[in-house]
């Protein structure tokens, strides 16, 4: 029942069928195939029309220029975001929450002001306030994982004080997979007077998403987590707060005026947008958002967390094995370790038998420790996968568990 053709869409399954290697592509959460249609785009772009964007008063400048436009809207239309400038172009999600710690945090925050995190978080929502903390003097706080691989929200409350400015969550663990109500999320950071930051880099990709109906005042993502090139993000941003923020970077295009001392800011979305942007990534990331739209983000997210949940299943039934995962639902990502074989080892044996998973800490190394585990496999499913990818990854899994199955001192004797 869950299989589909979708991969015909994605040139590189049957490049490697091609090779007598086909592909178990299980690494969907670090990256995803890209479908054709983003690869020609990129090709038509370059071949026709390529030129620098904001600056030229001649024909094929100004069709490079509505293109780049055209795909600000169309990223707008997709996260629902008010108004296309709104949306701030970026190289990925880690550029996206940089760029809300350095523009926001380093003019906003003092000495003892406080940032809700949580234990889920990537080391991109992690890392940038640990360098916005030594600039400030700014405390960080963590919202609580409970037992079932969830937030717990009492947590949230508990931590929250008169002096909390943010609370920045993950919308969807790439490591658990785990979908957080972040919309109860905003409502309780928003009552407390703090801005909501969410991390969509695992969300975008994978539902529907409505920065309006969560209500938060930055969103951040990748495009190439979501089958578009790679080099492209974006950071949705309430406008008013957009308005009020100091640039990230200085350069070309941001500016209004600049004399030799001194220097004022083009509005936003511009504003923060120095130099010569991703023009063909952010066009291949309109492609990708076409393609995805045609397949429905809703029916996008139902087909994975029915794929995710059969895949929980099924490895679950692998002797040793342990998953780290909701008992409810989850997206298509499903980490695990097995007894007695290292996670690194658990993936070289994959790669032998054709199947692409991750092992490591998923930069996410405070949620390793809390999990108190060094590493964990993951296998992440995108809209490409389906049952018989289930099926090549459970059947490898199994033999590897048996190989390093701890012999009995009587098999040993013998
Ligand atoms: N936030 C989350 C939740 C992520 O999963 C990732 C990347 C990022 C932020 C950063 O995205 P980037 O595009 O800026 O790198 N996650 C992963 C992963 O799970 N495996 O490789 C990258």
């Amino acid at each position: 029942m869950m299989r589909n053709d979708i991969k015909k869409d994605f040139p590189i399954f049957a490049k490697w069928e091609s090779m007598g290697k086909p592909l178990i592509y299980l690494d969907s959460a670090a990256t995803t195939q890209k479908p054709q249609h983003v690869i020609s785009t990129l090709d038509e772009y370059y071949s026709k029309f390529n030129a620098n964007v904001h600056r030229g008063n001649y024909e094929l400048s100004q069709l490079a220029t509505d293109m780049y436009e055209e795909a600000r809207t169309k990223v707008a239309h997709f996260i629902n975001a008010p108004k296309p400038e709104s949306i701030i172009f970026t190289r990925n999600a880690t550029e996206s929450l940089n760029l809300i710690a350095y523009a926001w945090g380093l003019n906003n925050l003092h000495k003892g002001d406080e940032i809700i995190l949580s234990e889920m978080e990537h080391h991109s929502n992690l890392v940038p306030w640990h360098i916005i903390s030594r600039h400030t003097g700014i405390v960080l706080k963590f919202i609580k994982l409970n037992s079932d691989f969830q937030l717990d929200l009492e947590s949230l409350k508990q931590n929250l004080s008169p002096r909390t400015k943010a609370v920045s969550v993950v919308h969807v663990s790439n490591v658990l997979g785990t979908i957080n109500p972040v919309k109860e999320i905003v409502r309780i950071a928003h009552e407390a007077g703090a801005i909501a930051i969410i991390d969509g880099a695992q969300s975008a990709p994978h539902m529907p998403v409505d920065v309006q109906d969560i209500g938060c005042d930055f969103y951040a993502f990748s495009g190439h987590k979501m089958c578009g090139p790679t080099g492209i993000g974006g950071l949705y941003g309430r406008y008013e707060l957009l308005e009020e923020m100091e640039p990230f970077l200085g350069g070309g295009e941001m500016i209004n005026e600049v004399f030799p001392t001194t220097s004022n800011y083009a509005k936003p979305p511009y504003k923060f947008e120095a130099g010569t942007p991703d023009i063909a990534g952010a066009i291949g990331l309109k492609a990708a958002i076409e393609y995805l739209e045609k397949i429905g983000m809703q029916n996008v997210e139902d087909y994975e967390i029915e794929l995710g949940n059969h895949a929980a299943k099924r490895l679950g039934s692998i002797e040793g094995i342990h998953i780290f995962r909701p008992r409810t639902t989850g997206t298509g990502v499903v980490s695990f370790t097995i007894d007695n074989v290292h996670p690194h080892d658990i993936s070289t044996i994959l790669d032998s038998a054709g199947v692409a998973i991750r092992a490591g800490h998923h930069c996410a190394q405070p949620l390793m420790r809390k999990l108190q585990v060094q590493s964990t496999a993951r296998a992440s499913f995108y809209i490409y996968n389906d049952e018989s990818d289930v099926e090549v990854l459970a059947g490898a899994l199994e033999k590897a568990a048996a190989i390093f199955k701890p012999r009995k001192k009587a098999d040993v004797v013998k």
